[in-house]
């Protein structure tokens, strides 16, 4: 606590300090919030950042003040009220810096959103809210001026590179686990070709990249604690350049799961089809003006396309000796890995379901 509270005292936050506390369930950076004595003072959140991941805190920082002000800038013009609860505010060190570097450690601190809060269980009512929020995120980040915001994790959602990465993993089997493993990792290996479909759709110019959020688990949303209202993206680490269906797939991968990311129990796993319905609908209805057909048709392709890559992910970090999420216990990753691919399957048994009901939304939109 003293050493948290002398790096906290870096940042130019308002009032004394009460408490520190740890915050929040990321698998990847530590997050503390910071309570004040008056509720006169804002209360903050401070970071360590994983810079073993995050190689460039400086690009990273600087894209999330671009992003908060430009979206800032927009809601100000639609004269929207309490701007401070709908954009994050990023607190910088006494000396003006957007992080702090202490010895091979980089901190950060942004504005807690007082009254704010994540869903633990979403409704269909809150996941078409969520979805309007969404392609309305995406919608102000279209016009953001200046230079493209630069790629804080190179290649992040490139299906290829995670394909790679695991076949590395494979081949090294570092500790041992890819026996075990083998069912599963023939299993993703069947549908790697279709999986890398977008990214091939890119390369001859049929598939866009715009600006995604690349990290839309359901627990990266604030809400109103009184009215539930939708109140704005938070962890805007990895916003930058990507496919739109990045963030369509993946609130789908986390809030659309009858079960927990890493539930034990696969017979609790599986699509919430009110949820998708829900949240495509509030989606359509503000990303619609910017999508091209192609996006919209994919939108259930996403949904599979993130649940398949996150597979992929714990899966590799699992034979790689789980050195990249943080684990609670000796075989998350696998445990991980397992609830995701069950969803997966899930998924594509839904997958005709899915498709007409984007078809059915998008012929509602444009009649
Ligand atoms: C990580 O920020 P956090 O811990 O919520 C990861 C995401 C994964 C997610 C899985 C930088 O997100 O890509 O989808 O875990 N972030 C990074 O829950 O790798
Ligand atoms: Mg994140």
């Amino acid at each position: 606590m003293d050493s948290l509270q002398s790096i906290a005292s870096c940042f130019a936050l308002r009032g004394e300090i009460e408490s520190i506390a740890p915050f929040g369930g990321g698998h990847i950076n530590d997050t503390y919030r910071i309570t004040t004595s008056s509720a006169e003072t804002p209360d903050y959140i401070l970071q360590r950042i994983n810079h073993a991941i995050f190689r460039d805190v400086e690009t990273m920082q600087r894209n999330i003040v671009r992003i908060t002000e430009h979206i800032r800038h927009h809601l100000a013009e639609r004269g929207e009220k309490d701007l401070s609860r709908k954009a994050l505010t990023v607190v910088p060190t006494r000396d003006g810096a957007l992080f702090l570097k202490e010895g091979d450690t980089y901190w950060r601190m942004t504005e807690l959103i007082p009254d704010s809060v994540t869903l633990y269980e979403v409704t269909p009512e809150t996941a078409y809210l969520t979805g309007r929020g969404f392609g309305d995120f995406q919608q102000m980040l279209s016009d953001l001026p200046g230079e493209p915001l630069g790629a804080t994790i190179p290649d992040f959602h490139n299906m290829e590179l995670r394909i790679q990465q695991l076949k590395d993993a494979v081949q090294a089997n570092p500790v041992g686990r890819v026996g075990k493993a083998r069912p599963l990792v023939d299993a993703l290996m069947k549908r790697a070709d279709e999986m890398c479909m977008v990214e091939r759709l890119h390369r001859e110019g049929s598939f866009p990249k715009r600006i995604a959020h690349c990290d839309t688990k359901v627990d990266n949303m604030l809400f109103d604690r009184s009215t539930g209202d939708f109140l704005c993206v938070i962890d805007l680490d990895t916003t930058m350049p990507g496919y739109v269906l990045s963030d369509f797939g993946d609130f789908i991968r986390t809030a659309g799961n009858t079960g927990a990311e890493d539930e034990p129990d696969l017979e609790k796993v599986g699509l919430n089809m009110d949820i998708f319905r829900a949240f495509a609908r509030g989606y359509l209805e503000t990303a619609s003006p910017f999508l091209t057909p192609i996006e919209k048709a994919m939108l259930p392709f996403g949904a599979r396309m993130m649940t398949y890559m996150q597979t992929v992910r714990f899966l590799t970090d699992y034979l790689n000796g789980d050195t990249y999420y943080k684990t609670a216990f000796p075989e998350h990753n696998w445990q991980r890995s397992w609830a995701q691919f069950t969803l997966l399957q899930s998924l594509e048994r839904h997958n005709a379901e899915m498709m007409r009901c984007i078809r059915t939304l998008s012929q509602e939109k444009s009649e």
